[in-house]
């Protein structure tokens, strides 16, 4: 008996103890709690259930359980973080990323001897480095970038930070010189300091730390030559120093150096010296930015051997670009299927022409001037001429009429004058042609063009200086779908050719001379007349009737298009996974069985867009994308559903990837607004009749389409509300290609194509009856 009251008086202490850690480590979170001033997401944060069971609270599973991790990224919290932190002295993880944090990062967090990662990414701390997380000693991960902090990085980030392999301090303030006791950091493989104001050079013993896979350090006022030694860091895949003051050159045997890089970006430095041919040995490219520098000499031809290369900017490199032999590469990297964003600058060579093998010349976008030079029509096997957005001026080579292999050429945005010469008529394969915005292209469009049979995407020859009568041809753009004349001095009678374009979807030629109205080339629509009931029919009578005023409105209206838009352009893989942020579920839309769509923000473009990603695991989705991309392919018109682009890659765990990419519908699916979440609906929640009506007819006319007009026809298969998408306008959109069917015209019988499968698709409940 007295043995027990005594074990009891023994023990008491530590039961007294236990219950004072619990109170402190639950005081500490309410003391957190209360410097958020705006604590809504917080609200399970109250005392009628145990704090391990609070929102983005891990406790530990022994007793007394404590505090390991804290996460809580992403709710948009305001305030100063308390310093009652570290009394969770047992955390292992800290993240409150994506938050409204201001002021200092607290002291007091150096008690928290077991924290391992540290991830204040995103917010708006200030003051200075945290040294006193000195402490930590197991530190790991410590992610400050996008913050306002500033000073000096201390030589203590070296010297007492020893467990650190991932830092990041981007996007800050930091001043002074990088420490060389970073070199102590034997487990550092990133290290990320880009966009602050450092100064000063490199510290040479950087290049000690083997274990270095991400190394930035670019947009500094870093100055100095680049230490050799730096080729030490043998595991490197991101080397990026661009942005800075640094000067040297390109090491011969680079390709020894780092085996592994996929990112090197010396771009914006004062590099000199030749670029190395070895630099095509480092197959595992994927950027590489090497303008604004000023190298010697030619780039490598062989550069077409980076076979995974995406993106490559070669701008203003001082390069001697003014020869054949420096646009040498330029063939080789024919090879380069995954190339998206090119970058030179320069004038194109005389001789040129002797690329013979060059299929595509595709230098966009570029600062490219002088002329194009006439040897250009030996290029007989091009297949893709864009010129666009350069400074090319002077005359259009009649020659270009020689290049018998050519189906698009562009020389949009440009300074070229002159005539367009005749001698395009003769480009048979040829089935886009845009010419727009040169201002100076004067004279008549030559009557050959016109009758170019070939030609059934576009012709775009607006904003520029070109006159006359159009000729009447008969059969002339037959097979056009989209003619744009606009701001030229075309005058005379708009010819009765342009009705006979039976699949024209956009006809701009407003800003000319013409004399009459636009002739009414409406087409008839049939699909809607074989409905019986009077009630219906009247429905039908009043569809018809807007529709006619749509149409008339529409061809009257003569908005530009953006022709830029109708080029398949490259976004790489990763730029939609920074886009969507990493495939997050915040920028999540939509999921189904195929895959999931997500909203994506690209980086430095001020454009949104939807990103549907292919379920690759079964093999039918697979096919659901080839699907998909046939059709999207083949399919243009104003309602349906705008394909951007696709990408076809490796995602970054190293599983293929396969995503198409769509305008972005603000607006959701019908099928949200027929049946929408809210219990009371409002009027901003609700169609009118008159939107209803403007939706089915834009549903309408996208079906006749399909089922009539385009070649080869595509039945969609799955139309039901939510494949219907409205636009910032209510104008709705198709969508959602993934089951439909390609009609092969085959004179008498239609035959399904190798895509499509026997057998009832489409969801319940929408499937036309009958097959
Ligand atoms: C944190 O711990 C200290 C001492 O261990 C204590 O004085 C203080 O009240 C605690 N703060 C909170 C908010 O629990
Ligand atoms: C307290 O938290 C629980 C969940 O932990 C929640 O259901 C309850 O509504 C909260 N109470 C208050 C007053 O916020
Ligand atoms: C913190 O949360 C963000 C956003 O969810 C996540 O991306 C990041 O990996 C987390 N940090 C750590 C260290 O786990
Ligand atoms: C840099 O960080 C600030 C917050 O301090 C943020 O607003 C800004 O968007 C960041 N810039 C970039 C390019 O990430
Ligand atoms: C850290 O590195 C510096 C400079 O490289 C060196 O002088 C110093 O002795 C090192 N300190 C420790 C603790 O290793
Ligand atoms: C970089 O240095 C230049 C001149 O040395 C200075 O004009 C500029 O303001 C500095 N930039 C930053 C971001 O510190
Ligand atoms: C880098 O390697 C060279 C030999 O390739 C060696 O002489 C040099 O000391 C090394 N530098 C560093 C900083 O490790
Ligand atoms: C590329 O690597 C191969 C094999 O290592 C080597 O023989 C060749 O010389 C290298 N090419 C260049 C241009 O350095
Ligand atoms: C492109 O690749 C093929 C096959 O790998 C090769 O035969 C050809 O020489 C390459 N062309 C260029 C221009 O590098
Ligand atoms: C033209 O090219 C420049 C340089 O690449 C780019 O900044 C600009 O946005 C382009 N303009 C258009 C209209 O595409
Ligand atoms: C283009 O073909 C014409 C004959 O049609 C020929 O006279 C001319 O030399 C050719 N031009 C070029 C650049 O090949
Ligand atoms: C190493 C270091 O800077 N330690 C400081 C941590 O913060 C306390 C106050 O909270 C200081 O007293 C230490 O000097």
């Amino acid at each position: 008996m007295a043995m027990g009251v005594m074990s009891f008086l023994w023990s008491l202490p530590a039961v007294l103890m236990i219950v004072m850690v619990i109170a402190s480590d639950e005081a500490a979170l309410l003391a957190f709690k209360a410097q958020v001033s705006d604590g809504s997401s917080l609200a399970s944060w109250n005392s009628s259930a145990d704090f391990c069971s609070w929102e983005g609270v891990t406790c530990s599973h022994r007793r007394p359980a404590r505090v390991v991790e804290l996460s809580l990224d992403s709710r948009a919290l305001v305030g100063v973080l308390s310093p009652a932190l570290g009394n969770l002295t047992f955390l292992r993880m800290l993240n409150l990323s994506f938050n409204w944090f201001h002021g200092e990062i607290p002291a007091s967090l150096g008690r928290l001897r077991r924290l391992q990662r540290l991830d204040l990414n995103d917010n708006s701390f200030s003051g200075k480095f945290p040294v006193n997380l000195s402490s930590c000693i197991r530190l790991n991960k410590m992610g400050l970038h996008n913050n306002k902090i500033g000073g000096h990085i201390p030589a203590e980030l070296g010297e007492k930070f020893i467990s650190l392999a991932v830092i990041s301090l981007r996007n800050n303030s930091f001043t002074g010189p990088i420490p060389g006791s970073l070199a102590n950091l034997s487990y550092l493989r990133y290290l990320d300091f880009s966009a602050n104001q450092l100064v000063g050079s490199i510290p040479p013993v950087l290049g000690s730390i083997q274990t270095m896979r991400f190394f930035s350090l670019s947009q500094n006022n870093l100055s100095g030559m680049l230490p050799p030694s730096l080729y030490n860091l043998s595991s490197l895949e991101i080397f990026d120093i661009s942005h800075n003051m640094l000067y040297g050159s390109i090491l011969d045997d680079i390709d020894n150096k780092f085996p592994n890089i996929n990112g090197l970006y010396l771009g914006n430095n004062y590099f000199t010296g030749t670029i190395p041919s070895s630099i095509s040995n480092l197959t595992n490219l994927i950027q590489l930015s090497l303008g604004f520098n000023r190298f010697s000499g030619y780039v490598p031809p062989t550069l077409g051997k980076l076979q995974a290369l995406q993106h490559l900017h070669l701008s203003d490199t001082k390069l001697e670009a003014n020869d054949n032999k420096g646009w040498e590469f330029i063939t080789s990297l024919a090879n380069c299927s995954q190339l998206g964003f090119f970058r030179v600058s320069g004038v194109i060579p005389a001789d040129i022409g002797n690329l013979v093998g060059l299929t595509r010349l595709a230098i966009a976008n570029n600062y490219i001037s002088g002329v194009i030079p006439e040897s250009i029509g030996k290029l007989e096997n091009l297949v893709e001429l864009a010129l666009y957005n350069n400074s090319l001026s002077g005359l259009i080579p009649p020659s270009i009429g020689n290049l018998s292999q050519l189906n698009r050429l562009y020389a949009y945005y440009g300074n070229l004058e002159g005539p367009i010469p005749a001698s395009l008529g003769e480009l048979k394969n040829l089935f886009l042609l845009d010419l727009s915005t040169n201002y100076r292209l004067n004279g008549s469009i030559p009557r050959e063009i016109l009758k170019l049979s070939g030609l059934s995407w576009y012709l775009d020859l607006s904003y520029n200086s070109l006159s006359g009568p159009l000729a009447n041809e008969v059969g002339s753009l037959a097979n056009l779908n989209q003619l744009i004349l606009s701001g030229n001095q075309l005058s005379g009678k708009i010819p009765d050719s342009i009705q006979n374009c039976r699949v024209l979807d956009w006809l701009l030629l407003d800003n000319n001379l013409f004399e009459g109205s636009i002739p009414r080339s409406l087409t008839n629509i049939k699909g809607l007349a074989t409905v019986g009931t009077i009630l219906l029919s009247l429905l039908v009578i009043v569809l018809v009737w807007i529709l006619r005023r749509k149409l008339r409105q529409s061809k009257k209206t003569l908005v530009k298009y953006s022709v830029a838009e109708n080029h398949y352009e490259r976004i790489p893989y990763h730029a939609l996974l920074r886009g969507t942020n990493e495939f997050s579920d915040t920028n999540l839309l939509g999921r189904g069985s195929y895959g999931a769509v997500y909203k994506c923000v690209l980086e430095n473009e001020d454009r949104t867009l939807a990103i549907k990603v292919f379920n690759l695991g079964q093999s039918r989705y697979s096919k659901s994308f080839e699907v998909e991309c046939e059709a999207m392919r083949r399919i243009r018109h104003r309602c349906l559903i705008k394909i951007i682009t696709s990408c076809s890659s490796v995602d970054h765990q190293g599983e293929e990837f396969k995503a198409l990419v769509f305008e972005f519908m603000p607006n959701g699916n019908l099928d949200g607004w027929l049946h929408p979440k809210s219990q009371e609906p409002t009027t901003n929640d609700t169609l009118s009749l008159a939107q209803r009506l403007d939706i089915a007819i834009n549903i309408v006319d996208a079906v006749e389409y399909l089922h009539i007009y385009c070649q080869p026809l595509v039945i969609h298969c799955d139309l039901k509300p939510s494949n219907i998408l409205l636009a910032d306008d209510m104008s709705a959109r198709v969508g959602d290609f993934g089951i439909s069917r390609i009609l092969q015209e085959n004179t008498s019988e239609r035959v399904q194509t190798s895509y499509s499968t026997i057998g009832i698709k489409g969801s319940i409940g929408y499937v036309a009856p009958g097959n």
